[in-house]
């Protein structure tokens, strides 16, 4: 009964939300020790929750001063200098060392990826393809237990050009996607959410995607698609935080 008796009161969801917590934080920080090359000096610092953790432990690392990070949105520069490392640009520096970024779900074996749930998956592909050490952080939630799209159920996103997007939207259910939305802002009056490069993003539910290679192909040859959150053949790692508290490493 060793300190059940405060365990006991606090609410589940908090002790649920720290495990979740927690397991982004082991993920971010195992990754990055046990990846961050001694001589890097361009680092890709990718979106959402569990990067933040990332950037907190680069920015503790003996060799930050040696290596710019290069964000993958306009959110992720603050967060950069939050954590006392010096920004640059992936202009300035096409070629990139290492890259970290989260993911909504991923497939065993491949490590095939859905990416975008946040809106900056061009800028995080990108990255991804201009690194060959490219690792992903994740909570325990995003692991699929076979094909992507079992898990994430809001669909694959696909940044479009403006106004393309509904002739994308008939392309998309002639595909076979089930349902087809375009991406609001957060209140009623908000419109369609813009990307950073001025597009509209799509959510296209195509449930288990058995095949995430050939849909891909078929999504980019739609005209008005500009870039998909389907991450194919681009992962080198994935380290998940576990609901025991442990970490563990798939590749
Ligand atoms: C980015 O952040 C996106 O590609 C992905 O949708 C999201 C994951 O966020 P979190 O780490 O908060 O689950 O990587």
């Amino acid at each position: 009964l060793r300190n059940t008796s405060n365990r006991l009161f606090t609410p589940l969801r908090t002790i649920a939300m720290s495990g979740v917590e927690s397991a982004k934080k082991i993920a971010a920080y195992k990754a990055v020790e046990e990846n961050l090359p001694g001589d890097a000096k361009v680092v890709g610092v990718g979106s959402g929750s569990t990067v933040v953790y990332v950037a907190e432990r680069l920015g503790q690392m003996a060799n930050k001063n040696q290596f710019v990070c290069i964000p993958t949105g306009f959110q992720l520069k603050q967060l950069i200098l939050d954590n006392g490392l010096t920004l640059g640009t992936i202009e300035q520096y096409p070629t990139i060392d290492i890259a970290f970024d989260g993911a909504d779900e991923v497939s065993p074996g491949k490590l095939d990826l859905i990416k975008g749930g946040g809106a900056c998956l061009f800028q995080e592909k990108l990255v991804a393809s201009a690194t060959d050490n490219f690792v992903v952080v994740a909570d325990f939630r995003k692991k699929s237990p076979q094909y992507l799209g079992t898990n994430w159920n809001k669909g694959v996103p696909i940044e479009v050009v403006p106004n393309s997007w509904v002739y994308v939207t008939r392309r998309l259910k002639e595909l076979g996607a089930k349902q087809v939305i375009l991406r609001q802002g957060g209140s009623a009056k908000a419109g369609p959410v813009i990307t950073d490069n001025n597009n509209f993003l799509i959510d296209a539910d195509f449930g288990s995607i058995k095949d995430p290679a050939a849909l891909n192909t078929k999504l980019l040859a739609i005209v008005g698609v500009v870039e998909t959150g389907l991450f194919v053949n681009m992962t080198k790692k994935v380290y998940f935080g576990d609901e025991d508290g442990t970490h563990s490493v798939w590749q």
